[in-house]
C-alpha cells in the first residue's frame, strides 16, 4: 500500500493508527476528517509533511470523497459517531455519518475500483449473559441495542451488499473495546483517570457488573493493517484480545494503579439499554492471518494508558469540563 486515505484519523483510534502506519511502514498517508468534537489536531502533531496530510472535511461530501479516493490505493474507514451515550441524547449525526457517510465512501470506491477496510464494532452483535460460554464469532447474528450500535450494523450491512452486487473489493472489522492514548475523556477509562487526576470519585453506571473485552488500540491497528495486507476481499475479521473485564474491576484497578483506595468511586445513573456483556473470539484472525495482540497484560496496558494522561494534560484538559458538565446534567 503505497498510499492510504484514513477517515477519522483525527480521532482516538484513527490517530493512533496513522502513528502506527507511518512508524510501521513505508505508506504515505491523508487523512479526511471532519474535526468534531470527538478530534483532536494534537493528536497528529509533528507528523512528517511529505507522508502525511490532513484533509478537514466531511466523509458525507461525496464530491470531496470522490476527489480523495480518486487518488489513494486504499480506503481505511474509521470516520464515525462512536459514542453509544451521546446516540441516546441525539441519534441523527449517527444516522447521517454512520450510514450516509459510508454510503458514500462505498460510492467513491466503487467509481474507482479502491480497495477498503471498514472499521466497525462488535456492538452489532448485542450483548450476552454473563454466564454465557459463547463468544460472538463472524457467525453472530447482528442484534444492535443502542443508536450507535444499530447505525455501526447498517453501515455494515452497506458494505456487505457493495461487495456482493457491485463487486466492491472490501473487508470489514468488527472489535471490541480500545483503549489506549489519545482517547476522548467522555469514555470510560479516560474519563475515570482524568477524574482521579482532578480528585473527583470515578463515576461508574449502574451496579457496574458490565463486561467489556479490552484491546490495546495498537494491537487493533495492528490487525488493521494485516487485514489490509493480507485479509480477503469480501471476508468479516473480529478483533480481540481476550480481555474480558467487568467496569467496577477495571474502576478499583485504575484506582490502585493511582495511588487510591479501590472503594473511592460512586455508582452514578445506568446508561438505558446499557449492554451486559461483549466477547469476541478472533480465532479466525489468529488462525487465517497469523496476528496476535501484544498487549496481553491489561494492567501493564493500563499503567502505561494512566501515564500518558499525566503526561499529556494539555491535549485533555480543553475537553474535561464540558464534558463532565454534560454527564452532570443525566446525573451520571
Ligand atoms: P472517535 O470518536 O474518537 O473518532 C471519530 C473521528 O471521526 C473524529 O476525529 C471525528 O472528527 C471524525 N468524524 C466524525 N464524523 C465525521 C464526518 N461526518 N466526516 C469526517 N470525519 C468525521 O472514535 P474512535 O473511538 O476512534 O472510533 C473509530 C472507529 O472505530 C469508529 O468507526 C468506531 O465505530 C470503531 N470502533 C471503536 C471502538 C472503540 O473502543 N473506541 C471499538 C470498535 C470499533
Ligand atoms: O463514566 C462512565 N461510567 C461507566 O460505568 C462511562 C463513560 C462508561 N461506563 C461504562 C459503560 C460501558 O459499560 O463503561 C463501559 C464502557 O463505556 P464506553 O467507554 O462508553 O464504551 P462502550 O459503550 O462499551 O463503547 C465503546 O466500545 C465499542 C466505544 O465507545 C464504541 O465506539 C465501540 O464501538
Amino acid at each position: 500500500m503505497r498510499s492510504l486515505l484514513v477517515t477519522g484519523g483525527a480521532g482516538f483510534i484513527g490517530s493512533n493508527f496513522v502513528h502506527w502506519v507511518l512508524d510501521n511502514t513505508d505508506a504515505s498517508v491523508t487523512v479526511l476528517d471532519a474535526m468534531t468534537y470527538a478530534a483532536n489536531e494534537g493528536s497528529l502533531a509533528d507528523l512528517p509533511e511529505h507522508r502525511f496530510q490532513l484533509v478537514r472535511g466531511d466523509i458525507r461530501d461525496a464530491a470531496l470523497v470522490d476527489e480523495l479516493v480518486a487518488r489513494t490505493d486504499a480506503v481505511v474507514h474509521f470516520a464515525a459517531e462512536s459514542h453509544n451515550d451521546n446516540s441516546l441524547e441525539g441519534p441523527e449525526p449517527f444516522i447521517t455519518t454512520n450510514i450516509v457517510g459510508t454510503y458514500t465512501i462505498l460510492q467513491a470506491v466503487r467509481r474507482h475500483g479502491v480497495r477498503l477496510h471498514h472499521v466497525s464494532t462488535d456492538e452489532v452483535y448485542g450483548d450476552l449473559d454473563l454466564d454465557d460460554p459463547e463468544r460472538f464469532t463472524p457467525t453472530t447474528r447482528y442484534n444492535p441495542s443502542s443508536p450507535y450500535s444499530a447505525s455501526k450494523a447498517a453501515s455494515d450491512m452497506l458494505v456487505r451488499a457493495w461487495v456482493r452486487s457491485f463487486g466492491v473489493e472490501a473487508t470489514i472489522s468488527n472489535c471490541s473495546n480500545n483503549y489506549g492514548p489519545r482517547q476522548h475523556v467522555e469514555k470510560f477509562i479516560p474519563r475515570q483517570i482524568t477524574n482521579v487526576i482532578d480528585g473527583v470519585r470515578p463515576k461508574l453506571y449502574g451496579a457496574g457488573l458490565n463486561v467489556r473485552d479490552w484491546i490495546h488500540v495498537d494491537d487493533h491497528n495492528c490487525a488493521v493493517w494485516t487485514i489490509l495486507e493480507f485479509g480477503t476481499p469480501g471476508e468479516t475479521y473480529l478483533i480481540g484480545a481476550d480481555g474480558e473485564k467487568n467496569n467496577q474491576e477495571v474502576i478499583e484497578l485504575i484506582l490502585e494503579l493511582m495511588g487510591q483506595p479501590t472503594d473511592a468511586y460512586d455508582h452514578v445513573a445506568d446508561r438505558a439499554g446499557h449492554d451486559l456483556r461483549y466477547a469476541i473470539d478472533s480465532t479466525k484472525l489468529r488462525q487465517e492471518l497469523g496476528w496476535e495482540p501484544r498487549y496481553t497484560d491489561f494492567r501493564d496496558g493500563l499503567e502505561v494508558t494512566i501515564r500518558w494522561y499525566r503526561d499529556h494534560e494539555s491535549w485533555w484538559r480543553p475537553q474535561k469540563s464540558a464534558t463532565e458538565a454534560k454527564y452532570a446534567r443525566k446525573g451520571q
